[in-house]
């Protein structure tokens, strides 16, 4: 393990791109749960997405001269929608006004850069016809629902087809495109019984992508964490600067926003200041771990400027300091 995390832990600063249908609707990446939206109304984001400034060689240079040493990006998020061209399903950016395979240009982008490529695959599909409705799903009941009433409303459902798509998607993510030196799985919720492994195959799914990518980097959200191998690196979310102190020892890496949203959020008015950005950049750092930064494009497939006014101020840091 120590061998394959050379690189990784050498690299200490990444981007995370949080990008999806969600970019249309601009107020985050949980707006069909948040706003009970069905996937009959959610279809519009679908029927709109153009990104017409889409030019991931833009992102990946911002990247570089920000000093970022890997970039991942959300190939699919909990709203289901696929940015890669894969065999098992409609709902992806081939089929969008955009008609080609996002990732596939973003990772030969960001390979261009000299930058590392990893996939970031959400674990919950709120599209899939088989995934179960849980509290957690933008289809679910009213709060007094009992576990009986969840039963009656998941009838016909099957798991095990999810757990196959997702095997099969996640196989199409690790040989089409190349070396990927990153997954990240998202996320280990502990599933509706505590068993969120059993939901996703998430000890079938770990073999399976250590086997097509060796040496590859697999985050700790597959609810694994008590196996062995089970997962490389934390990933303690949106927390403070002093609290990453006591993760000092472990892989680790801290993912973090500008604003609170992962996906972008037009009106959020929360932006950390650029001094409080290099500050979890240097306290990560410090402490022996990493620090993802995400960034939301637009639906366009832009970079919103408050996102660009931050990043060039890393990179006018990294260049000053000459470690760039
Ligand atoms: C969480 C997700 O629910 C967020 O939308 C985001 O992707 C974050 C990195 O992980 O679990």
């Amino acid at each position: 393990k120590a061998q394959r995390m050379e690189w990784w832990t050498d690299a200490r600063f990444g981007m995370f791109i949080h990008w999806g249908l969600y970019a249309l609707a601009a107020r985050h990446e949980w707006v069909k749960q948040y706003e009970r939206t069905t996937t009959e109304n959610y279809q519009k984001y679908f029927d709109h997405f153009n990104p017409d400034e889409f030019d991931p060689r833009k992102w990946a240079k911002e990247a570089k001269a920000a000093g970022m040493k890997y970039a991942v990006l959300t190939t699919k998020h909990h709203e289901g929608f696929c940015l890669f061209d894969s065999k098992y399903t409609d709902y992806k950016a081939t089929n969008t006004q955009a008609k080609r395979d996002l990732v596939k240009e973003f990772v030969d982008a960001f390979r261009a850069e000299g930058i590392k490529i990893g996939f970031y695959y959400s674990l919950i599909d709120w599209h899939h016809p088989d995934f179960t409705i849980d509290r957690t799903h933008p289809q679910r009941l009213g709060g007094d629902a009992s576990e009986a009433d969840y039963a009656a409303l998941n009838k016909g459902k099957d798991m095990s087809k999810y757990r196959q798509y997702m095997q099969n998607q996640i196989k199409e993510l690790l040989t089409n495109y190349g070396k990927i030196d990153i997954m990240w799985l998202d996320f280990s919720y502990p599933g509706k019984n505590g068993k969120g492994r059993d939901d996703w195959g998430s000890a079938e799914l770990l073999k399976l992508i250590r086997k097509l990518q060796p040496g590859i980097i697999v985050d700790n959200r597959l609810d694994l964490n008590d196996y062995s191998d089970g997962y490389d690196f934390e990933t303690p979310e949106q927390v403070k600067p002093s609290e990453l102190l006591k993760y000092k020892g472990k892989y680790w890496e801290t993912c973090q926003t500008f604003s609170g949203s992962w996906g972008y959020y037009r009106d959020e008015n929360t932006w950390k200041t650029h001094r409080q950005l290099l500050d979890l950049l240097i306290t990560s750092t410090a402490n022996g771990g990493n620090l993802i930064l995400n960034v939301g494009p637009t639906a366009r497939g832009e970079f919103d400027y408050r996102a660009n006014n931050a990043l060039d101020s890393l990179a006018y840091w990294m260049h000053a300091n000459n470690k760039a």
